[in-house]
């Protein structure tokens, strides 16, 4: 059978459930995802083959730095062009309980610049009655070109099916871009780095998950089978130092077990999990 192929970017604003959605179609936890906003800082490819077909889906970060104009978010922005020039589709996701039509005002004009169809997914339509979305549906058909409109619960894999048909419908004919068994271009390291960042974006509060970098220096399995890895967080300013260990230390030992278990759990091997504090400043002396 020939092979046919698709590139599709989810994008929308933070929280919305796009790292959820890419997860839950590619089968495996590739792309973290958490309540706070801001989750995905990279730009993570899932993979997904059916039949004949290769659907690559971008996961993008939050939309809304297309608006911000913070210099430290400009590898972000880049990342999030890169991702929406190479698909061919655009799904825009939105999260159907925080349903705001001025989103799309910002968001729709810079998109139809890229010149691609675009659908809306309403998701976690789990949390509100499916009829409330029909008034929304006439007020943005009045005003943009989208071309389908999809109720998904991305959390509970609801709707799926008329999703994955559409993506089948629009694929063509064309060379796969990853081999049979790949699901994400990420390798291990990257979503072991992931796990950690995601529990300090869950434990510690306001602006400090934005400004450290988790980095990988040993990962090994060991002879009885089981995974040791040790990691670096790298923290721009001292005073963070003090949250991140938190009384006695135990800030760090909850990120620790936390991601440690995340990490057993995602790898399925039993984990070694062991994390170092480093100031970005001691670094340069
Ligand atoms: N109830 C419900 N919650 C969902 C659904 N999809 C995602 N969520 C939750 O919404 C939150 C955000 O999900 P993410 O997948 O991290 O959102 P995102 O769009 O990737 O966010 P950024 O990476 O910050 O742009 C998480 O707590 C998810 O569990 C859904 O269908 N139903
Ligand atoms: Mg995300």
């Amino acid at each position: 059978m020939k092979r046919k192929i698709l590139k599709i970017s989810l994008v929308g604003k933070t929280n919305a459930g796009k790292s959820t959605l890419l997860n839950n179609l590619v089968g495996e936890k590739i792309s973290i995802t958490n309540k706070k906003i801001n989750t995905t800082e990279d730009f993570v490819i899932g993979i997904v083959n059916i039949k004949n077909t290769q659907l690559v889906l971008y996961d993008t970060p939050g939309i809304s730095f297309l608006r911000d104009n913070k210099s430290q978010k400009t590898k972000l922005k880049k990342n999030l062009w890169e991702g929406l020039n190479q698909s061919d589709i655009i799904l825009y996701l939105i999260d159907s309980k925080r349903m705001e039509l001025n989103d799309l005002k910002n968001d729709f004009p810079k998109l139809y610049e890229l010149k691609k169809n675009i659908s809306i997914i309403f998701n976690k339509t789990d949390l509100i009655k499916a009829e409330n979305l029909l008034k929304h549906i006439k007020l943005i058909t009045e005003k943009y070109k989208i071309e389908k409109f999809f109720n998904i619960s991305a959390k509970k894999k609801l709707g799926f099916e008329n999703l994955i048909d559409y993506l089948l419908r629009k694929s063509k004919y064309g060379r796969w871009l990853y081999k049979d068994d790949e699901i994400t271009d990420k390798d291990d390291i990257f979503i072991t780095n992931e796990c950690t960042r995601n529990e300090i974006l869950s434990l510690i509060h306001k602006e400090i998950p934005y400004n450290i970098e988790v980095t990988n220096k040993t990962f090994k399995y060991l002879k009885n089978g089981q995974l040791k890895i040790k990691q670096d967080i790298i923290i721009k300013n001292d005073r963070y130092k003090k949250i991140l260990l938190g009384r006695k230390g135990s800030k760090i030992k909850d990120i620790r077990i936390k991601s440690q278990k995340e990490i057993s759990n995602i790898l399925d091997v039993k984990t070694h999990l062991y994390i170092n504090i480093i100031s970005s400043d001691a670094k340069k002396i």
